[in-house]
């Protein structure tokens, strides 16, 4: 590495220990296919696809080429009362490989930022419909929205939420999480009676007091969590019942990942609202959506006053970026043209068996899957829940592999692309980590 240690000071990282990574460096030099390559030319296979963004694989020529082209024809171009012809067509390219009822989309830059969009255009909603009382946001615990304030807010993971305070008015239902359900395969077969907790908290606030329900439809930063059967199914029941937005929260289970273009299609259940990053542009550039129904979008229309007037004052700079557009259309036709979903499918039913091999191996508690995605759980050292997770990472990058760590678990989602072979080498990677403890 050319860096010196003090070269390091200057970059406050996001999400990450800063002094133990500017004493142990690990820098990505370049990228290809399912690999990176750090700084010193090692090879490391990407077990996360990025931050389970790149599934179609790193080094996409064909959006090397459209980011590259937009660049030199249109670099910016402003998104508040102008706008150019990608934004238009990525719009109605998502609005197609989301559920029919969903059809106009609003651009962002990352998913902490769709979420907080998403939470606006509800309050908006019911303050529009003459309902202002309706302001109030249910979560989960373990849910993950991102990190800005909405998101922190209706997220239920303690350790994003203790250092900040209170954010938006916001109550949480129960996890997913039971001890019967341990070791299960896909979506777990007892649990769709957790979503009667909505019954109670609407009982407690009275619907009229709450705008929204919030959940990822698989939870993927608490160490994937799939939903019970029939467990979304009753939340919707719930929220049609007291007149709730559910809000499905898809930055990493949309476009592939659970086996379908979205989580919504792959589990039966529409929400309201859903929001997207990450995959989109295969993290190749920053972009988010949130995309919502007709009769949202209707009522900021009807309520926008004169046509002149901003219906809806939100929005970014860097909303519907022309470059971010250029990626995202990319991106998606890649992910199409290639069938990529059709190999999710064809590897889940093997990355099962393969993680669920796991079973027994030093300290893991629990495993949990659905389609190329996977968390398995540690046992802490006393006191110290984080640790664990941490080092068995570190050990999997000795031997060439990256992998997450977050919470008490590993959790692993490699790109689309892979073989069955690389998948049986990352996960022998993670049981001969487990074992060098011992
Ligand atoms: N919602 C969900 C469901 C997410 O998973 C966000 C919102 C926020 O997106 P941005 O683009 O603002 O980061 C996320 C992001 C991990 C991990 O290792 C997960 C995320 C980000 C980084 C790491 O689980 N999820
Ligand atoms: N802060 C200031 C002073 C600004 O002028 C702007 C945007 O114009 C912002 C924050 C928000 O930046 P962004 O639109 O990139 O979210």
């Amino acid at each position: 590495m050319t860096l010196s240690r003090e070269q390091l000071e200057a970059h406050w990282m996001p999400y990450t220990g800063n002094r133990q990574f500017k004493d142990q460096p690990r820098m990505m030099a370049s990228a290809k296919g399912a690999y990176y390559f750090d700084a010193e030319g090692r090879k490391i296979f990407d077990g996360l696809s990025g931050l389970w963004t790149c599934g179609l694989g790193h080094g996409r020529e064909e959006i090397t080429a459209a980011v590259s082209a937009q660049m030199s024809s249109l670099d910016y171009s402003p998104g508040f009362q102008y706008g150019h012809e990608l934004s238009f067509e990525l719009a109605n390219k998502v609005v197609e490989l989301t559920p029919s009822s969903l059809d106009h989309v609003f651009f962002t830059d990352s998913g902490s930022e769709t979420i907080d969009t998403a939470l606006k255009m509800a309050r908006g909603y019911w303050r529009s419909k003459g309902r202002p009382g309706k302001s109030k946001f249910i979560g989960r615990i373990k849910g993950y929205h991102g990190v800005n304030y909405g998101g922190v807010g209706v997220g239920g993971i303690g350790f994003n939420r203790k250092l900040f305070g209170q954010s938006v008015d916001a109550d949480h239902i129960c996890d997913t999480l039971l001890d019967e359900n341990k070791f299960s395969r896909g979506m777990p077969a007892v649990g769709a009676h957790l979503a009667d907790e909505l019954e109670k908290l609407v009982q407690l606030h009275d619907a009229s007091n709450i705008a929204a329900v919030i959940v990822e439809p698989l939870s993927g930063t608490a160490g994937v969590l799939p939903p019970p059967v029939g467990y979304l199914n009753r939340l919707r029941e719930i929220c049609d019942k007291h007149e709730l937005l559910l809000i499905f929260d898809e930055v990493i289970t949309g476009f592939g990942r659970m086996g379908s273009m979205t989580g919504a299609e792959e589990f039966g259940v529409t929400p309201d609202i859903m929001t997207l990053a990450k995959q989109i542009t295969n993290g190749t550039i920053p972009l988010g959506a949130v995309v919502v129904g007709s009769d949202i979008y209707d009522t900021f229309m009807e309520n926008g006053g004169p046509d002149y007037m901003v219906e809806f004052p939100h929005g970014y700079t860097y909303s519907a970026h022309p470059v971010a557009c250029a990626a995202g259309i990319a991106a998606l036709d890649v992910l199409v043209d290639e069938k990529l979903i059709e190999n999710v499918n064809r590897l889940s039913s093997k990355f099962e068996a393969a993680v669920h091999s796991l079973k027994g191996s030093p300290f893991v508690t629990d495993i949990r899957n659905y389609g190329l995605s996977a968390g398995i759980s540690l046992e802490h050292y006393p006191g110290e829940p984080l640790r664990r997770p941490f080092e068995v990472g570190l050990k999997c990058l000795e031997k060439g592999f990256y992998v997450r760590w977050g919470g008490d678990t590993i959790q692993l989602a490699p790109p689309f692309i892979v073989d069955e072979k690389q998948i049986d080498d990352l996960v022998n990677a993670v049981g001969e980590s487990l074992h060098e403890f011992t």
